[in-house]
């Protein structure tokens, strides 16, 4: 069997619902520029770490000398329908279908070290590598779009056509040079459900986004205050958005997470609002042990929180 088809198939083994592979050459020009005008507007916020390695979020060679190839892949982490109990009289707030999961960053990174073992079993210790699951400044969208995992949608997410958009992403960089794959020609035509969706206008019909306006920036990575005309905007989202994913028709019907191996938290689908506001940090730690809400801390999701009761009681 080929090297290729042995690590794809390695890949599926492990529990990845998708796997492709480019070249470690610099992301194509398109994105480069569309990266860049994002960087130098106002619209990447405060996430400074965004503004710097600017050379190697567009290079995968600059993370790894004489890098070749570029492993892209993808877990679905659509989760189960959770259920609602309508007559409820508590007051929740709701978790972004991401974070439901344990920190996907750990997971990820834990297979794709077995399949870094595999490679080496394949081909030697000589193999010189790198992974990366949103840990490195890398392009991960647009070199999974190269890679044939998908195509990125008005909403910016890289969609593919049979799984949807829930999808993690991560990356083996290594200096072995494999057979790549072709980007598909799907794209979004005549659409703008992803714009309507958005509750404070952050993704535009141009196709622009505005981080700052975004609920998922605002309630995840914002520090202090949250601007009241969009504090208002963030209903009973206490944690992230899912409103231009959701909305697209590209994730209606699309298969739930199929990896029992990647937790599931059900209760951390809601929380209890009211509950939230009198947690110690030893009670967060407890309750968000391994999530990726464990990042927040306890003082930003408090705030999260006061937003939403005040939302959803006004
Ligand atoms: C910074 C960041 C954020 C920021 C900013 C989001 C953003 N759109 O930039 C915030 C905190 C808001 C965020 C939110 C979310 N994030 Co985030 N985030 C990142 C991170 C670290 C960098 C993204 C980045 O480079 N932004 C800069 C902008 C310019 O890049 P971009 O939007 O991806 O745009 C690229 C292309 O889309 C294209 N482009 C630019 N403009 C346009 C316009 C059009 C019309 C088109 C077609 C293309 C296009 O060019 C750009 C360069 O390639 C990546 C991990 C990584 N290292 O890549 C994860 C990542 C993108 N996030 C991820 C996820 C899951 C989310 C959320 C769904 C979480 C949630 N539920 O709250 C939301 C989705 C919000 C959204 N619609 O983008 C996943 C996305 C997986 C996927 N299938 O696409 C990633 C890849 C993490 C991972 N390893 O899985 N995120
Ligand atoms: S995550 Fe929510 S707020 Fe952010 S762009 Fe999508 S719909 Fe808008
Ligand atoms: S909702 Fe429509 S415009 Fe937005 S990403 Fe999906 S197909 Fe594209």
């Amino acid at each position: 069997m080929k090297l290729a088809e042995a690590l794809k198939n390695k890949a599926m083994d492990l529990g990845f619902d998708l796997v492709g592979i480019t070249d470690a050459s610099p992301i194509d020009n398109e994105q480069v520029e569309l990266l860049a005008g994002w960087l130098s507007s106002d619209h990447a916020a405060r996430m400074d770490y965004m503004r710097s390695n600017f050379d190697k979020r567009i290079n995968p060679a600059k993370l790894l000398e004489n890098a070749q190839s570029v492993i892209c892949l993808g877990i679905n982490y659509k989760p189960p329908i959770a259920k609602e109990n309508p007559n409820s009289s508590i007051l929740t707030g709701k978790v972004a279908h991401y974070a439901q999961y344990e920190d996907y960053h750990v997971f990820m990174k834990k297979l794709l070290r077995q399949l870094v073992e595999f490679m080496i079993t394949l081909v030697g210790q000589s193999l010189h590598f790198k992974i990366c699951v949103d840990s490195a400044p890398l392009a991960e969208r647009a070199l999974a779009a190269r890679a044939g995992l998908g195509f990125i949608g008005k909403n910016h997410m890289l969609i593919n056509p049979q799984l949807g958009s829930q999808i993690f992403l991560g990356e083996v960089i290594s200096d072995l040079k494999l057979p790549i794959d072709k980007p598909i020609e799907t794209k979004c035509i005549n659409c703008n459900k992803c714009v309507d969706a958005c509750p404070t206008k952050a993704l535009r019909r141009d196709g622009r986004f505005d981080a700052g306006k975004c609920i998922s920036y605002l309630t995840i990575e914002h520090k202090g205050d949250i601007p009241p005309q969009l504090a208002e905007k963030i209903g009973n989202r206490i944690f992230g958005c899912d409103e231009c994913v959701l909305a697209c028709k590209h994730q209606t019907d699309m298969p739930q997470c199929k990896n029992e191996n990647f937790k599931f938290f059900v209760e951390r689908a809601r929380v209890n609002l009211e509950k939230i506001l009198e947690l110690t940090e030893k009670d967060f730690e407890t309750k968000f042990a391994g999530s990726a809400m464990e990042r927040l801390g306890l003082e930003r999701l408090k705030r999260n929180a006061k937003i939403c009761l005040a939302n959803i009681t006004s």
